[in-house]
């Protein structure tokens, strides 16, 4: 045994026993899932699909694969004969490139969620100046915004914009929209400028599954989700495809963009998709939603800017100009509290990626260990109060005084007596939810 490397997890696992893990896009897989991933399937060599494969030695390998994917669409509620899934993408970015190169040709038009409102980096995102992400160095992108004073989608501006760009690609989704997003209204809008509508459902894909979010499978013609999510799976994604687009995008996987696919990872999908088909993991999305709203509730009740006013998902995202509040100097105390969110930025944001005006933080991990209303209100308190006692530290405007102010904040924390405290009380609470 590595003795270094098993120090490493021993320390990772302990680390995470011990917090409160709230970013929204993460969660505990099952050891079931942790089994499958860590299996002999990472020895092989798989590239093609099932049945027709470039190297000998694959029927098991078919057998796997297959059972995946029939999973997948039966978790959906999907029919063979309309929808084809793609298990192979190693996670969501790859996955969005693989789509998009299947659909548009180089220089085509794509239109997409703003970044800071929400939307994600592989949809295109690039700045006036700069092209940041390889999408948006091929393909022509335009964003569009959610509504200045609702932060809500305004499928009406949407509609207009699409009207004027033309674009051969809608997509939705994204990574800190905290609302539930009218998959019929954006497929009209692709579908009556003669693109198509790709929705990426990464976070909400355990939602979905859970049928506590509405289902975009009538509407999309491409739905893409990470499985490592809401879905609790161990990192990787899968691409819905309608039938008659499903040939380019396996090949725009395979030979596209990837080599031989990650089969152990697949193992570990078909597990969490027999998980997730069950009474159970129906129960436990409830949960994730109920538990967000709870803990929305009490944020908007204490006086905080929560975006939208709540949240119809797993995730809350909360806007800290409206308390002059630095989302940097409260992510870090947070996390001396031992309660791990991230900041993040928010609609219309006048800071940056690095030091944005936000913070995000979400359920569906803290809801995998067992933690329910109660537990919401008492974690809510302590945010509150690590918000309270650090809320008038700011982050230097000027280079070197913000480096050394970052430097130095960060020792203070480890030794302020009221973060130690509560980083105890939330250490209690963990123990009596142990991790899966
Ligand atoms: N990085 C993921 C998230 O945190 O939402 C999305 O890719």
């Amino acid at each position: 045994m590595d003795t270094s490397i098993s120090h490493l997890i021993s320390s990772e696992a302990k680390r995470q026993s011990e917090v409160l893990e709230m970013i929204p896009s993460e969660n505990y897989a099952s050891s079931d899932v942790r089994a499958a991933v860590g299996s002999v399937f990472m020895n092989k060599y798989a590239e093609g699909q099932a049945m027709k494969r470039y190297y000998q030695g694959n029927s098991v390998v078919d057998e796997l694969e297959t059972l995946c994917k029939s999973r997948a669409l039966r978790l959906f509620g999907l029919s063979e004969a309309v929808w084809g899934v793609n298990v192979q993408a190693l996670s969501g970015s790859p996955a969005n490139l693989a789509i998009i190169a299947a659909l548009l040709e180089p220089g085509e038009k794509i239109l997409s969620m703003y970044l800071p409102d929400g939307g994600h980096l592989s949809h295109g995102w690039q700045l006036p100046d700069k092209k940041i992400t390889l999408v948006s160095k091929i393909w022509d992108i335009t964003f569009y915004h959610v509504d200045t004073s609702t932060r809500l989608f305004d499928y009406d501006a949407i509609a207009a914009q699409a009207r004027e760009v033309k674009p051969k690609l809608l997509i939705s989704g994204g990574t800190a929209y905290p609302r539930e997003i009218d998959h019929k209204r954006m497929s009209e809008i692709a579908h009556d400028v003669g693109a198509y509508y790709l929705a990426d459902v990464s976070h909400e894909a355990g939602l979905i599954a859970g049928g506590v979010n509405a289902s975009p499978f009538l509407y999309a013609d491409v739905v893409m989700m990470t499985t490592h999510k809401t879905l609790r799976g161990p990192r990787g994604a899968m691409i819905f495809s309608k039938k008659e687009l499903s040939a380019a995008i396996d090949q725009s996987v395979f030979p596209g963009i990837q080599g031989g696919p990650h089969e152990h990872t697949i193992a570990g999908i078909a597990v969490a998709l027999e998980e997730a088909h069950s009474e159970g993991f129906k129960a436990y999305a409830r949960q994730v939603v109920t538990n967000a709203q709870v803990l929305a509730n009490y944020f908007v009740s204490a006086g905080l800017d929560v975006v939208s006013g709540g949240t119809d998902k797993h995730l809350v995202l909360i806007d800290l100009r409206s308390i002059n509040a630095s989302a940097w100097v409260v992510a870090w105390a947070l996390e001396f509290a031992n309660i791990i969110v991230n900041r993040n930025t928010v609609p219309f944001d006048t800071g940056s990626s690095v030091y944005p005006s936000g913070i995000r933080l979400g359920t569906p991990a803290i809801t995998t260990r067992g933690m329910k209303e109660e537990e919401m209100k008492k974690i809510g308190v302590w945010i509150m109060d690590v918000i309270h006692l650090v809320k008038d530290m700011h982050l230097p405007e000027e280079k070197a005084e913000r480096l050394a102010f970052i430097a130095q904040t960060k020792k203070e924390f480890a030794q302020h007596h009221e973060l130690r405290a509560i980083a105890d009380r939330v250490k209690s609470l963990c123990a009596a939810f142990p991790l899966p």
